[in-house]
């Protein structure tokens, strides 16, 4: 179903039998809510989002691409999330297993080529599956004639009961980047991390399963990712961010997809594929 969001933006929203739904924006192929079947936001939207392009929508899934943060000579989180992206009727086909879906495509423009010289289709699956999961999956095709790199990041804000309460599981005895300290490299030695201060870290090569454990709500985010071998935790604490509210981190924290370290190659006419799924289990689940 497609229709207005804020400030007239066109988002689309699709629902499953179970009464499960989705939002994405077409700016920014931006996932801007996800319930279940009681109509829980499972993610967080800032209360001082500005939807107003070109500023990025603080909240959802920000699509980072074809640059992560500051480490290459783009804007800091590349383009993507400052593009209007579109439906696309027919995409290639992907092994389906989900209940209610839309395709969104993003392809280089001319001002994009001005700043980042590769021509390339992105399409995006939004997908709600069987067991109330969130898919994202991501294609990136180079449509040029010379091979590309690009770095990624899908930046979910994921909905917690309060950050004191949560802590993240799957990250014991990795390397990471301290985003704080100019990308310093150590090694955490911690079970799992918890929240009392601002925390901003680039775990390097890490399982494909990570989980946030929310202890009062028993509940447990499950993370699932491929094709992308990093993953970002982040949570501002009292940093000031302009467009989040003083209190809005209390709220979320984000456990990100990305392939940062050594960025993605695509040859020409090939595909890069990466996905994100997203589950909430009760915490005596083994997911
Ligand atoms: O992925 C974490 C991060 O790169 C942090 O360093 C923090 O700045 C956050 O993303 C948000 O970035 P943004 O450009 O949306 O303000």
């Amino acid at each position: 179903e497609r229709t207005k969001g804020i400030n007239g933006l066109d988002k689309i929203i699709i629902r499953d039998r179970r009464g499960r739904s989705a939002e994405v924006y077409l700016y920014g192929g931006q996932v801007s809510s996800w319930k279940n079947e009681k109509g829980e936001e499972l993610l967080v939207m800032s209360s001082k989002a500005i939807f107003q392009p070109p500023t990025p929508i603080r909240g959802g899934i920000p699509v980072l691409f074809p640059q992560y943060s500051n480490t290459g000579p783009l804007p800091s989180h590349g383009f993507a999330r400052q593009r209007f992206w579109e439906v696309e009727a027919k995409p290639p086909p992907l092994p389906s297993i989900s209940s209610a879906h839309v395709d969104l495509i993003l392809r280089s423009s001319n001002d994009d080529l001005k700043i980042w010289p590769h021509k390339f289709e992105y399409r995006l699956r939004v997908a709600l599956g069987h067991d109330g999961d969130l898919t994202l999956t991501s294609r990136v095709k180079n449509s040029d004639t010379k091979p590309f790199n690009f770095t990624f990041a899908l930046h979910p804000y994921f909905a917690v009961s309060n950050i004191s309460e949560v802590h993240v599981e799957g990250l014991h005895n990795l390397d990471y980047l301290d985003q704080q300290k100019n990308r310093t490299r150590f090694t955490d030695h911690d079970k799992v991390i918890t929240f009392n201060a601002q925390l901003d870290r680039l775990y390097l090569s890490t399982p494909n399963k990570l989980r946030i454990v929310d202890h009062k709500k028993k509940k447990t985010i499950v993370v699932h990712k491929e094709g992308q071998v990093d993953a970002v935790v982040w949570n501002p604490w009292d940093k000031k961010v302009s467009d989040l509210g003083v209190e809005d981190y209390k709220r979320f924290v984000t456990v990100e997809s990305a392939a940062v370290e050594k960025p993605i190659t695509v040859n020409p006419g090939k595909e890069w594929k990466g996905i994100l799924q997203v589950s909430v289990v009760p915490s005596n689940w083994k997911a």
